[in-house]
């Protein structure tokens, strides 16, 4: 993989902050947009700006084969026995929260949901929602070195178990969880899987079809694509059974006044104009990975991982979250210097051009069982370099002298 060439193609690496060459170590948050992708949104708004579905002109035509075209790469991407099986959202959020309304409204009271301790804050407070109308929530919990407590799912699980909701890879620990073990257990029990796969569709191969998960969600924004895309995967068998999420137009097939028959799946979940220009876009992120090839951005990204934990766990007083093991966990490293608040290391960062993330980033319950009010966190994609995390480990030595540490 040439990093140096792969750069190129994101302008924003040329950009300076603060007097100094950009080092964006926040991908967790949010990814850098290529060339390509940009030249995609620009292109549909300068040459076939339509809406999709509904006109029979040319433009119209334009628009709605481009807008598919991006369901079936993404279909191909993670490996979908077939591209009905995608449904276009907003972002993971509302990925999980279409699942929580149209599969959870439907359980009854006293039915459970397992999530976990390691969880997004979007994969938990869906399903509090659910305790209103009598759902039990129950927690998997981490062991010390940040894994997710696997043999915590057969205590938890019970006849009346109907979903374990469950994240990939932890935005905060790094840590990959063993997934398919996860399905196995949940299969066996007659329980569906919903995997947040958030952090790692991004960054490794993902095969829905041997995981063997019924849902899955990830969001453009976090690999290469523009913002305002998100992708729910389901089954199709149960999105035929599902009740649909937002009502109105493009999601139906007749309507008369007191009644509606709703359009076929995925349409049924798009109500009303979707993001048509950030989808279109999307494809073209897919298309960019895809030629670097997804085997290779993990293995460049472990190889970053590794040598930042080695380098990182040189500095005395910084303590790591999560696996130390960098075949467990992929390029997101949290960490907090003792004694030093982290929105501070982050700021001290800036100056030197370097964007990190602190905070209790959008984990506040692993924060309180890790017993630490916020963290900071580094997080590597494809153009990052050891260059990068060697400036990272100087930026952060400054940040000791500054405390007097
Ligand atoms: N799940 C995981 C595991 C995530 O990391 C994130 C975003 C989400 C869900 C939500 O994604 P969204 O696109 O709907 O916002 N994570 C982060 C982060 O770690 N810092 O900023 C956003």
């Amino acid at each position: 993989m040439n990093t140096n060439k792969i750069r190129r193609d994101f302008p924003i690496l040329k950009r300076r902050v603060n007097g100094k060459p950009l080092i964006y170590l926040d991908n967790a948050a949010t990814s850098q947009k290529p060339e390509a992708v940009i030249d995609a949104l620009t292109t549909y708004y300068k040459k076939y700006n339509a809406n999709v579905h509904r006109g029979i002109h040319k433009l119209s035509e334009e628009a709605t084969q481009a807008y598919e075209e991006t369901r079936k790469k993404i279909s191909k991407f993670i490996n979908a026995k077939s591209e009905k099986e995608i449904i276009f959202t907003k972002n993971t959020t509302e990925a999980i929260n279409l699942v929580m309304y149209s599969f959870g409204m439907q359980l009854e009271p006293g039915d459970e949901v397992i999530s976990s301790v390691m969880e997004h804050h979007s994969n938990i407070v869906p399903w509090q929602f659910l305790q209103n109308f009598g759902i039990k929530l129950k927690f998997v919990d981490i062991n010390e070195d940040g894994t997710l407590k696997i043999e915590d799912y057969e205590k938890l699980i019970t006849p009346h178990t109907k979903l374990i909701a469950v994240t990939h890879v932890s935005n905060v620990l790094g840590t990959i969880n063993p997934i398919k073990e996860i399905s196995r257990i949940a299969h066996k029990n007659n329980i569906l899987l919903l995997v947040d796969a958030a952090q790692s569709v991004p960054h490794m191969e993902v095969d829905v079809q041997e995981i063997d998960c019924d849902f899955m969600a990830f969001s453009s924004h976090k690999m290469l694509g523009p913002t305002g895309v998100g992708v729910l995967y389901a089954k199709r068998e149960l999105l035929e059974r599902m009740k649909p999420f937002l009502y109105g137009g493009d999601m139906i097939r007749e309507v008369s006044l007191y009644e509606t028959k709703y359009n076929e799946v995925p349409w049924k979940f798009e109500a009303g104009t979707p993001n048509i220009a950030d989808v279109i876009a999307f494809g073209a992120a897919i298309e960019y990975l895809e030629k670097i090839g997804m085997k290779n951005i993990e293995k460049h990204e472990r190889e970053l991982t590794k040598y930042a934990l080695k380098k990182l766990s040189k500095i005395k007083n910084l303590e790591i979250y999560g696996p130390k093991n960098p075949n467990q966990r992929i390029g997101v490293i949290s960490f907090n210097l003792k004694n030093i608040h982290p929105h501070d290391v982050a700021s001290i960062l800036d100056q030197e051009g370097i964007a990190i993330r602190s905070g209790h980033l959008c984990a506040q319950p692993l924060m309180k069982r890790l017993n630490i009010q916020a963290a900071a966190r580094a997080s590597f994609y494809l153009y990052n370099t050891k260059k990068d995390i060697d400036k990272l480990v100087q930026a952060l030595l400054k940040v000791k002298k500054v405390f007097k540490q």
